[in-house]
């Protein structure tokens, strides 16, 4: 094609862009054309397509295999950017239609080491169907009318597979924090563009928000300290933020159950029960016997009583001395010469999870991030390793630069939350950040909470659902991932598009709190938890109050699960 052709065609296409562009890939390369995107000469549309309301999806992924449903219309389109001579990543935005647009972006992130866009094999979706696609996060946002983004931040795999980092630097820093940034950048330029025609005059974003939990609650936080203006607000949910440390100490975790044959080791099953019977001591000490741990760290046990004698009746949930060392190591800070290096699960928390065998979320990280040596395993693992790992910090993930002063100076805002009972990244890690970004920037609570605020939701496993032992506790927020589920391994919410069905506001939704807080001014000072039936609307089970830390609720009398009878202070 000649230039002067090329120009034509351009000009034509962008007439029509101009009175209102069209859901195709050539209106959207025409499109492009005529936006400044300095230092993306190599992004490139993948494809465009109108997805009909109510449609659906069912692509396998590996990392969210539950479908997006009852989808509204829209137009769902993927680019690919360049990022370095070896590497490039993909990112898509679904466009609710026009008139349902509410002029906000919502971006949402990853989880583990996972890559895709949250997460679809969206190639493998092209070549099957035109009018399916599985994109559960992004499809929950654009019910809110956000137009909403997601990137594969430069890769595919599942959660626990970082095979894709071996000997691959660049992907690294995608993965990082190069494939969110240059994602939402573009997006900001090309979603306003997509809505402009003659009656609609939106010529940017008005805001920008971000959600995402463990490595997508990294992620967020990541993005606001390196590129304070890409978001108005961050929603980060167990935030995988100290990269060095979390892996290092997954990889110690199992190390101290290793190995099966040896006298110390606490098998899966006894953990569980194990777990049950500390959460029923801990239950009663906030004062309310109801299967849940309000507050973990006001909790104390005599671990003695968990100990197997001669008239311990059930011998299948209790420990023998060696078998109670190792629980006391896994509950307590992993330290080095008496310096905390990570915070211990909290009591309540199940540690089978990291404790039976090595995690790959661990060692993965040794093998392909850090040493670009497959042989490496768990059993290898020393506390030198967690030394390099801190000294290395692969493609500066670690969320560590706590002086956010630009990013609140710019209006922004943080709301974290984090499962007390999340057994893979310990609640200890999100008031960590909260306490380091106390310290870092010179401020006190008060003046912390006027842009971040932090949620521990007792009784919450890892960013969606209760821990088995804890069943009755009130979790769903409609925070990231809680409808679809992580990875579909863990449970989500069943029966939902999006929000809290019957409680559609900022007390009950942590997103609509979020939005209330950045555009109005008005703070969360309290959450609503809902509890459904089955973990499936509309039926509530039961209701809570949750509390910036350090509140925790506190029962004022009435019926237990009901919600205006638990208050912050
Ligand atoms: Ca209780």
């Amino acid at each position: 094609m000649t230039s002067r052709w090329a120009s034509l065609t351009a000009w034509a296409l962008l007439t029509t862009y101009v009175l209102c562009l069209e859901c195709n890939v050539a209106a959207f390369e025409a499109a492009l054309e005529t936006l400044e995107l300095e230092g993306f000469s190599s992004l490139s549309v993948v494809y465009a397509s109108i997805i009909l309301a109510g449609g659906s999806s069912f692509d396998p992924s590996p990392e969210y295999p539950i479908n997006a449903t009852n989808l509204p219309e829209l137009c769902a389109v993927k680019f690919n950017v360049k990022s370095s001579e070896t590497t490039s990543y993909n990112w898509a935005v679904l466009f609710p239609d026009r008139e349902t647009w509410n002029g906000r972006l919502m971006t949402t992130g990853n989880g583990g080491f996972g890559g895709g866009i949250n997460v679809s094999l969206i190639t493998f979706v092209l070549e099957t169907v035109t009018d399916c696609w599985q994109y559960p996060d992004m499809g929950e946002y654009t019910h809110y009318g956000f137009a909403s983004v997601s990137t594969d931040t430069g890769h595919l795999s599942d959660i626990g597979d970082s095979s894709w980092a071996l000997n691959n630097p660049e992907s690294i820093i995608d993965w990082s924090y190069r494939a969110l940034h240059g994602s939402v950048t573009l997006a900001k330029q090309i979603v306003p563009a997509y809505y402009r025609n003659n009656e609609t005059t939106a010529s940017r974003v008005e805001f920008s928000y971000y959600t995402g939990c463990a490595t997508g609650g990294r992620q967020g936080l990541r993005s606001l300290q390196l590129y304070p203006d890409d978001f108005d607000g961050v929603l980060a949910g167990d935030a995988a933020w100290q990269t060095t440390n979390l892996q290092s100490w997954s990889t110690w975790m199992p190390l101290q159950n290793y190995p099966p044959d040896a006298p110390y080791h606490i098998p899966e099953s006894l953990f569980n029960s194990v777990t049950a019977r500390i959460t029923s001591l801990c239950d009663s000490q906030d004062g309310i016997v109801d299967s849940i741990i309000q507050d973990s760290a006001r909790c104390s046990i005599d671990y003695a009583s968990l100990l197997c004698s001669c008239r311990t009746t059930n011998r299948t949930a209790c420990l023998t001395k060696p078998q109670l060392a190792t629980l006391k190591r896994m509950l307590s800070p992993y330290t080095i010469n008496g310096e905390i290096i990570f915070p211990g699960l909290p009591l309540g928390s199940d540690p089978s999870l990291l404790a039976s065998e090595g995690n790959p979320i661990g060692y993965g990280y040794f093998q392909n991030f850090l040493y670009n040596d497959t042989s490496y395993n768990f059993t290898l693992y020393t506390n030198d390793d967690y030394i390099a790992a801190v000294t290395s910090d692969p493609g500066r993930a670690t969320a560590k630069d706590f002086d956010i002063t630009s990013f609140k100076e710019g209006g922004g805002k943080i709301l974290m939350y984090h499962g007390y009972a999340d057994p893979l990244i310990p609640a200890g890690l999100s008031i960590q950040y909260v306490t380091n970004t106390l310290s870092t920037m010179g401020i006190d609570e008060s003046q912390l909470s006027s842009f971040l605020r932090l949620f521990v939701i007792p009784g919450m496993g890892h960013c969606v659902s209760n821990t088995p032992t804890q069943p009755g506790a009130p979790w769903y927020i409609a925070a990231a991932s809680q409808i679809a589920g992580i990875a579909g391994r863990l449970t989500g919410i069943n029966n939902i598009t999006h929000s809290v069905p019957g409680y559609m506001d900022a007390r009950h939704d942590s997103v609509m709190a979020l939005v209330k807080w950045v555009e109005k001014g008005v703070p969360p000072d309290e959450l609503v938890a809902t509890k459904f039936v089955n973990d499936t609307a509309p039926v509530v089970e039961s209701q809570r109050t949750v509390c910036p830390w350090p509140k925790v609720a506190r029962y004022t009398g009435g019926d237990l699960k009901a919600a205006h009878n638990w208050v912050c202070d």
